[in-house]
């Protein structure tokens, strides 16, 4: 199904707004003038993630699950942004069930509500992990995927769900799939968060990093805020629906690099201690965002160094606020 290109929305609904990504597609949102609602039960998310946007931002804490409360936030909203997950793939390997209940269901209800509430377009953030360990570099949309966690088989069937709706029922539906997101706001309190905001605190602390393997595995790291953009691009792009795209930067960088360029901006000469492998960790991650490019007019702004030094100061001013 074709959609005219003067498509454009101006209310939203932001499902998991108030975690690490879905916040800063609130930023975007609000600085394009949009009106913004967000629902998040704050499992993993903070209100100090949106604090800064006082009443720009409709606020309603509940769960996804909950059908009633869904369909009364979507209400009027033409576009959903759906970030709302368990986003540990650790968690989804040990509790397979429970997390499918949120990625699966949650995502189902999610549709469904779109469907029941008249909104225009769900855009749902997939991620990278739908393509598994296959050695071909740069992963490209039309590759085969190999989903090789509990998270990956539920991104991937959100991804299914999504196509289906808009063939059954006409929603256009867009998803994203996220290579590694970093930047201000990202919780570096477990293990399994994302390695730069572990590597950023460790920094500030001065202890040394772990590294696991021998830190030559690479990732295609992207600025939360070039998401968050491309979230955007992908409310309006025109004639995209039941599409997915890479967001990435085509870019990639090793472990060791990371922690060495992370070490010489905060001044300190700490060398890593390395840990076996993880097990499952994959040796590459690249994108191709050629798709993006093409389809969402997709671009990064943000080049490593410029992310890093954004997400530096943010994480140096946490690191100041807490010893204070
Ligand atoms: C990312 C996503 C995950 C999933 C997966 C798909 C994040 C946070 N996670 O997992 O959701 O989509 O990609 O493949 O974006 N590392 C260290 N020391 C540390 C922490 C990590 O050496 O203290 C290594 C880790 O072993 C890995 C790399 O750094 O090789 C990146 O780790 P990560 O946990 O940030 O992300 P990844 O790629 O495992």
């Amino acid at each position: 199904m074709a959609f005219s290109s003067e498509f454009n929305f101006s209310r939203a609904l932001i499902t998991g707004g108030a975690g690490f990504i879905g916040s800063h597609i609130a930023d975007v949102l609000v600085r394009a003038g949009r009106q913004v609602r967000v629902i998040d039960n704050l499992a993993s998310g903070s209100l100090d993630n949106l604090a800064h946007l006082g009443d720009r931002v409709d606020f309603i804490h509940g769960d996804i699950r909950d059908a009633d409360l869904l369909l009364r936030a979507a209400r009027g909203c033409e576009v959903i942004f759906h970030e709302a997950a368990v986003v540990s793939v650790t968690r989804t390997v040990a509790a397979p069930v429970e997390t499918a209940a949120v990625n699966d269901m949650g995502t189902l209800q999610v549709l469904d509500t779109a469907r029941k509430a008249g909104v225009r377009r769900v855009v749902l953030a997939s991620s990278s992990a739908v393509y598994g360990d296959d050695p071909v570099m740069p992963k490209r949309e039309e590759m085969r995927p190999k989903p090789m966690s509990p998270y990956a088989v539920q991104k991937l069937t959100n991804e299914h769900y999504a196509r289906l709706y808009h063939e059954l029922y006409g929603i256009e539906t867009v998803c994203l799939r996220y290579f590694n997101v970093y930047g201000p706001r990202q919780d570096p309190s477990s293990p399994y968060s994302g390695v730069i905001s572990i590597f950023m605190t460790r920094a500030f602390t001065g202890e040394p990093p772990v590294v696991y393997g021998d830190g030559e595995q690479c990732r295609d790291f992207v600025f939360v805020e070039d998401v968050a953009r491309a979230n955007l691009l992908a409310g309006v792009a025109p004639d995209i629906s039941g599409g997915v795209f890479n967001v990435g930067t085509g870019t990639a960088m090793t472990v060791n690099d990371l922690w060495l360029s992370i070490a010489r901006r905060a001044g300190i000469d700490a060398a890593p201690v390395y840990a076996p492998s993880r097990p499952g960790d994959i040796r590459e991650s690249l994108s191709s965002i050629d798709r993006a490019e093409a389809e969402l007019g997709f671009r990064p702004a943000y080049d490593f160094e410029r992310g890093i030094d954004i997400t530096m100061a943010w994480y140096r001013d946490r690191a100041e606020r807490k010893s204070t």
